[in-house]
This record gives C-alpha cells, sequence and structure tokens, in this order.
C-alpha cells in the first residue's frame, strides 16, 4: 500500500529557511509577485528572477534571468559545467514560454552557455518554435552567442570515470538535479515559464528529454496557471505533464491537485518504481503545487521578500 511520507525538514545548501509543503499547508493565495523553481539551484535563481520582479519587471524577463543564473554555474548540472552524453559531449535542452502563449525551444545545443536565451530568440526572432542541433547553433552564432566549451574539468573527470564501466542505466537519482524549471506571476499578474537542462547524464548521443517540450517540460497558460517538470524526461513526456497539469488546473483543480494527478498517471508507467519525477505549478492566484513521485524533490520559492526552500511530499515514501 502507498502511504505519503513524512517530510523531513532540513536545511538545504544556501537556502535561507526550509519548511514543509503540503496540500494543507496551501492558503488561497494571491501573493504576487512569486517565483517557484525546482531543486536548491532555485534559491540563486530565484534571487536573480526577484530583482526584476520586485520592481515591476515581467515574468518572462525574470524566469530568463533566473535561469542564467544556474545554467552559467559550475555544479555538474545544468548547462555550463553539465555532465555530458556518453560521448562526452554536452548537450543542451531549454525552452521558455510568456503570458501571451508564445514560446520558444532549443535542443541538443552544443557549446552556448545560455540555451534559454536561444530559445527566447527562436521565440521572439523566429516564426518558428523549436530548433534543434546544429541548425540552432548556427542561429545562435547568428545571433551574437558566443561559441565555448562547456565540459568542465571536473565534469570530464567524471565522464571518464563512468566510462571505465560504461555502465548506462536510464535512472534518475533523486540527487542528481540535471534541470531547473521555474515559472512565476509578475506583479501585473501575467505568468511565464522557462525550463533548462543539461539533460540525463550519460544519455545517449542525441537523446532529447522532456525539458525543452512544451506541454511536457513546461506549459503556460495566463488565463489558468504554469506548471514545469524535473526527473525523468521520458516519463514526462508519455503524458504531456506539464500541459496536463495546466488543463486540470483549467478544469477546477488546484496547482497541488493537479500536481497530484500527473504524478499519479506516471505511477502506472512500468518503470515508475525505478525513476524520480517532479512537478511543480503555479495558479494565475498566486497558489503553488508540487509532487513528486519518489521523496527528495524540492523547490525554492521566493514570495513577499522570502527566498525559502520546501520539500515536497511524494506518492510513493
Ligand atoms: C531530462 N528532465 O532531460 C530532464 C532531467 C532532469 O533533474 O530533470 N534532471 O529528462
Amino acid at each position: 500500500m502507498i502511504r505519503r511520507r513524512n517530510f523531513l525538514k532540513r536545511l538545504s545548501a544556501g537556502a535561507a529557511a526550509v519548511s514543509a509543503f503540503t496540500s494543507r499547508s496551501l492558503a488561497k493565495s494571491t501573493t504576487k509577485p512569486i517565483v517557484v523553481s525546482t531543486w536548491e539551484h532555485g534559491i540563486d535563481a530565484n534571487a536573480a528572477s526577484w530583482k526584476i520582479l520586485e520592481r515591476g519587471g515581467k515574468a518572462l524577463d525574470a524566469v530568463e534571468a533566473g535561469v542564467r543564473i544556474t545554467e552559467a554555474e559550475d555544479n555538474l548540472s545544468v548547462g555550463y559545467g553539465g555532465l555530458p552524453d556518453r560521448d562526452g559531449h554536452v548537450t543542451l535542452d531549454a525552452c521558455i514560454m510568456d503570458e501571451n502563449g508564445e514560446c520558444g525551444a532549443v535542443a541538443f545545443l552544443e557549446g552556448i552557455k545560455h540555451p534559454i536565451s536561444v530559445a527566447r530568440a527562436v521565440m521572439e526572432k523566429t516564426p518558428h518554435v523549436m530548433m534543434v542541433g546544429d541548425g540552432a547553433l548556427q542561429f545562435a552564432l547568428d545571433q551574437g552567442f558566443k561559441q565555448e566549451n562547456l565540459l568542465t574539468e571536473r565534469a570530464e573527470k567524471a565522464w571518464k570515470e563512468w566510462m571505465e564501466e560504461a555502465e548506462y542505466k536510464p535512472i534518475i537519482n533523486v540527487e542528481n538535479h540535471d534541470t531547473i524549471g521555474m515559472v512565476a506571476l509578475d506583479a501585473d499578474g501575467n505568468l511565464s515559464g522557462a525550463c533548462t537542462t543539461s539533460g540525463l547524464a550519460y544519455k545517449m548521443h542525441g537523446r532529447v528529454g522532456d525539458s525543452p517540450i512544451i506541454g511536457a517540460g513546461l506549459y503556460v497558460d495566463n488565463e489558468v496557471g504554469a506548471a514545469t517538470a524535473t526527473g525523468m524526461g521520458e516519463a514526462v513526456i508519455k503524458v504531456c505533464g506539464a500541459h496536463l497539469i495546466v488543463e486540470l488546473m483549467r478544469q477546477g483543480n488546484s496547482p497541488q491537485q493537479a500536481c497530484e494527478k500527473a504524478v499519479r498517471r506516471i505511477s502506472k508507467q512500468k518503470n515508475a518504481k525505478d525513476i524520480q519525477i517532479g512537478f511543480l505549478a503555479i495558479s494565475k492566484q498566486g497558489e503553488i503545487g508540487a509532487y513528486s513521485l519518489h521523496p527528495g524533490f524540492n523547490f525554492a520559492q521566493y514570495a513577499e521578500g522570502t527566498n525559502q526552500m520546501k520539500d515536497v511530499e511524494s506518492f510513493y515514501s
């Protein structure tokens, strides 16, 4: 039988405070601005977003500025310093979506430190939504982005150690946070979101996960809410995770109920016991929801001047 786990209140790196996050703790909220993002690296990302949000800036600018912080961090995760694929290539996926339903994405992009900004350029400067691989790189270079080596010594060493066994386990360990998904509500009540990743470490060359796919890793509907995902991207793609959550919210579910329903849907997949999935959602009213398949998912929330980590309940205990 599946039981909800008890929360661990634990301090997370860089977090000012940590609080347990439950469906019961959700008060009807009209808090704005507000920004939430996945995992501990969300604290620093939120701080950059907040600088824009607190002076009345747009959610779109806030989410881009926020996740750029994580992309630039040398932490074996997300963008620069991210773990490579099994052939030693750091390949990046990202997408962004605004309050008008406009969106842009890049996938399988190499050598550009800020794929989220390339995704935004796809949205704003092309008639397209998604560009991949060499074409995306060429577009980025044409737009003035600089090409650089993103494989750091540390990441290369980790990859070479992995190569000794080259045991490919396409399993997202809950401690292996390669992605930041961020959604924000600005002072004008508009929603936007961004999602960026180096993807699953040691993935097959050419593999793309959920993070750059609009409707899977991210979705924004300015009438209703926004959602983002982290974890094993294949599982999220199979249920169109972020879109599913936003549609459930449109049907009257709270962000929390919607995240729980989406995770329950994923729990029916055959490898659900072996993978991690975390969903994070915000409503147009500024209510937050989050839920994961297994324990260990957390997110950072910046609202009313406080930036704090929140632990999330999970389907399995
Ligand atoms: C992917 N969803 O590429 C991403 C990985 C992730 O924390 O979220 N890692 O499948």
